[in-house]
């Protein structure tokens, strides 16, 4: 496309993305340039409610005075090493992550994925030295519908055929089995040999913020136990207050043998993930056999310190528990007067409301436009789900607010 002197302000740097970018997004027509708590503004000094948080990784609010502190001044003193030298913050932060989360050790990564690709070869690497599987046999359980990130192991597990398609020869030694259906795990468990471990969302994001039922994931724990299978849980999205616990996995007390952090780790600052395990897992992996350039800088310890405090001194589990309950009984409010909305779903600040059309209508989207236009940002998933996920510091006030907006919005378009 080219860029023209008449173009809007926003369009301009639409077209940039669009002539200089791969186009692999497809994202709203909204330009940001600045962010502020439960707010962000765009190009034209817009403002908008946040109803994405980057996809639940600024759960501590845009711009975090502390974490922003934290960020600049351990940038001015040393932000990376690589793992070649210690440096005087990784300890500290590993030591803070296992007592806050009740691990024996931590492996530092920087995105979702690469986590996920962490806990994966640990898993494998568990399996071949403790578990006894013969070597290369090792398979892994995963779930339809699940979202682990965009790398080949990843997009080898995936069921969606958009991250898949024309991306193979894929991954080995993965078993896809239905989601919240017990039954699935026990056959999967009965028919196949050398289960090494199963990798689950305790909601699963991408698929529409599908929450299983109550004693669906403690019964998957349970199983695990009694074939000793490593139960690997992906909180990239769920985890770090999301959904009014600190681990969604907390909602029915299980300890996963294997916990993969990411997005809010960093309160969205810098990519920073981790995967947590015991000794007698993560001692498996040894010099040499895993790592990577950025993980565990300092920079990075510092900030995930940061924004971890903050979810504690600002009592964010508490407030998306309370403040989702009250979004999910007003998006019902709203439901009764505008049936377009056939389902209220989610967990704490982690919610969704599917829309009464097809997958293929673009009535999300539609949708997610004017809501745009009113003042809030949302994203459509799967055509027909949008995902309504703010930073966890909204007041009550502007859950009202942005309600109205909800509701407005549904009556401009008519429906
Ligand atoms: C994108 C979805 C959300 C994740 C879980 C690992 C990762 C993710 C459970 C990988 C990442 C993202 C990435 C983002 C879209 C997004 C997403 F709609 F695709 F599913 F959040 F809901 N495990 N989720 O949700 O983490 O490597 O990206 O840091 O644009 O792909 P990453």
């Amino acid at each position: 496309m080219l860029i023209t002197e008449n173009q809007t302000k926003a369009g301009k740097f639409i077209a940039l993305e669009d002539q200089y970018g791969a186009h692999n997004y497809h994202p709203l027509p909204v330009v940001l340039e600045r962010g502020e708590g439960v707010y962000v503004w765009d190009v034209d000094g817009k403002q908008y409610f946040d109803f994405l948080s980057a996809y639940s990784a600024v759960n501590q609010g845009h711009s975090h005075p502390s974490i922003l502190n934290a960020l600049i001044v351990q940038a001015q003193k040393l932000t990376l090493t690589s793992r070649a030298f210690h440096n005087d913050r990784l300890g500290l932060y590993e030591k803070y992550m296992c007592k806050l989360f009740g691990y024996d050790k931590l492996l530092p990564m920087n995105t979702g994925v690469e986590a996920v690709e962490t806990a994966i070869k640990l898993c494998r690497k568990w399996a071949y030295l403790k578990k006894g599987i013969p070597v290369n046999q090792a398979n892994i359980i995963v779930f339809d519908g699940n979202f682990h990130g965009r790398t080949l192991s990843a997009v080898s597990a995936s069921t969606d055929p958009s991250s898949y398609t024309d991306f193979g020869p894929f991954l080995p030694g993965i078993i896809k089995i239905p989601y919240n259906d017990l039954n699935a795990l026990k056959n999967c468990i009965s028919e196949n040999k050398h289960l090494a471990g199963l990798l689950i969302e305790p909601i699963q994001g991408e698929a529409g913020v599908v929450v299983p039922d109550d004693h669906y994931l403690k019964q998957v724990f349970e199983l695990c136990r009694e074939h000793n299978i490593l139960f690997i849980a992906d909180e990239v999205q769920t985890g770090i207050a999301r959904t009014g616990k600190m681990l969604a996995c907390d909602h029915i007390g299980i300890k996963p043998d294997i916990l993969i952090l990411g997005k809010a780790l960093s309160g969205g600052t810098l990519p920073v993930s981790a995967v947590l395990a015991s000794d007698d897992i993560m001692l498996c992996i040894k010099p040499g056999e895993h790592g990577s350039t950025f993980g565990g800088n300092p920079l990075a310890c510092t900030v995930a310190m940061a924004a971890l405090d903050v979810i504690q001194n600002e009592s964010l589990i508490e407030n998306a528990e309370n403040r989702g309950m009250q979004l999910r009984a007003q998006l019902l409010e709203i439901q009764q007067k505008h049936p377009i909305i056939s389902l209220v779903r989610g967990k704490g600040l982690l919610n969704a409301i599917v829309i009464n059309s097809l997958e293929e209508s673009d009535l999300a989207w539609k949708i997610c436009l004017e809501l745009a236009k009113n003042g809030l940002l949302a994203k459509p998933t799967h055509g027909n789900i949008i995902r309504f996920a703010p930073p966890l510091c909204i007041t009550a006030e502007q859950v009202e607010e942005c309600c109205y907006l909800i509701e407005k919005s549904l009556s401009n378009l008519g429906i």
